[in-house]
């Protein structure tokens, strides 16, 4: 990996706080969100090169609240000598300066591929009828599906996953994510009543990811995700074990994100990249990192922006479909849209 040389100071460093409304409540670990805030950072280099970053803490999920993640992007000296700890604020700051260090591509050495498409794995929400959403995403093209588990007693869950197969049929990739619900013996049961079913993975199904291995060595395909981000795995070496780890630049930062992707790479775990409900400017970040460091083939999880009722671009990126067009993203129009952005701190 070619290292960034962040060390020269910046000219400017501006923040545009945002609060965007949701087409629908999302409901999360953390509650409901009727709208996502998050802080937009524009660098400007000495020579005069600008680039954006995306800071939209997630609640829930993100140990750092937003006033937090905007308190620590405002101290940030121009010196860059202090970075910010919490993980959205490294997200936005890191990719803001790697983009103003590239000329304009943000593809350009960030990692071993530059797929000119990528596609996305659907994303079912709990709180539609499974089989109506399943159709739609079906009908929709997308080569992979995502169906949340572990938030209803376990006979539903198998049957609910054993529907989803059936509604999309064979040729399209099964991926669950229990988000830690589940104790070992739940978990056997569950992965025994799907064994037929060939699951692309399964995400974090243990309370306890200490018996992952162990879920892993009878045949599960397990993904990390929560073990990333709560820093309970620091390194992938003794990790191998995983199908896939998921990555979410927004929870992790940038430069570890890029770090891990390279390490799972070189382990022959899959990196797969993951959203929360990032803005436009942290969507098309997401898109330039999954077109780096995806293996061919690989659905990305970025089938988040539909639930945004307004973006921070005034023209909305063309990120709606089961197949993204790169180029299309990146090189789309850049204009802020004033009516989302909020005072500093509002
Ligand atoms: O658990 O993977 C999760 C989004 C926000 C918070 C947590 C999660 C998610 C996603 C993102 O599922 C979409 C995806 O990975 O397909
Ligand atoms: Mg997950």
């Amino acid at each position: 990996m070619v290292a960034h040389d962040a060390s020269a100071p910046l000219r400017a460093l501006d923040l545009f706080p945002y609060r965007l409304p949701l087409v629908q409540p999302l409901v999360l670990k953390g509650g409901t969100h009727t709208h996502r805030r998050g802080v937009l950072v524009r660098v400007t280099t000495a020579q005069g090169a600008t680039g954006w970053g995306d800071a939209p803490p997630l609640p829930g999920f993100s140990p750092f609240s937003y006033e937090d993640v905007l308190q620590q992007l405002q101290r940030v000296p121009l010196s860059l000598a202090e970075k910010p700890t919490a993980p959205a604020a490294r997200f936005a700051l890191e990719a803001a300066c790697w983009e103003a260090a590239t000329g304009g591509d943000l593809l350009h050495n960030l990692g071993p591929f530059r797929h000119p498409a990528l596609s996305l794995n659907g994303l079912l929400t709990t709180d539609l009828p499974l089989a109506e959403a399943a159709e739609r995403l079906r009908a929709a093209g997308f080569p992979a599906v995502k169906l949340k588990v572990g938030q209803r007693p376990l006979a539903d869950d198998i049957a609910r996953t054993r529907a989803l197969a059936e509604a999309v049929g064979p040729t399209v990739k099964l991926r669950l994510d229990a988000n830690r619900a589940w104790s070992l013996e739940e978990a056997r049961t569950f992965a025994a009543a799907v064994a037929d079913l060939a699951l692309d993975y399964l995400e974090e199904p243990l309370a306890d990811p200490a018996h992952l291995p162990t879920l892993a060595a009878h045949g599960l395909p397990v993904a990390l995700d929560e073990s990333l981000t709560d820093g309970t795995v620091a390194t992938l070496a003794d990790h191998a074990y995983a199908r896939a780890i998921l990555l979410k630049p927004t929870l992790l930062g940038f430069h570890r994100t890029r770090q891990l992707a390279q390490e799972a790479l070189d382990w022959g775990i899959t990196p797969v990249f993951s959203a929360a409900f990032e803005s436009g400017v942290g969507l098309r970040w997401l898109v330039a990192l999954a077109a780096s460091f995806s293996p061919p083939g690989t659905p990305a999880g970025l089938d988040t922006y539909r639930w945004l009722a307004e973006d921070v671009l005034v023209e909305r990126l063309p990120l709606g479909q089961a197949q993204v067009d790169v180029a299309a993203v990146l090189g789309a129009p850049f204009s802020l849209n004033p009516g989302v952005l909020t005072e500093a701190g509002g």
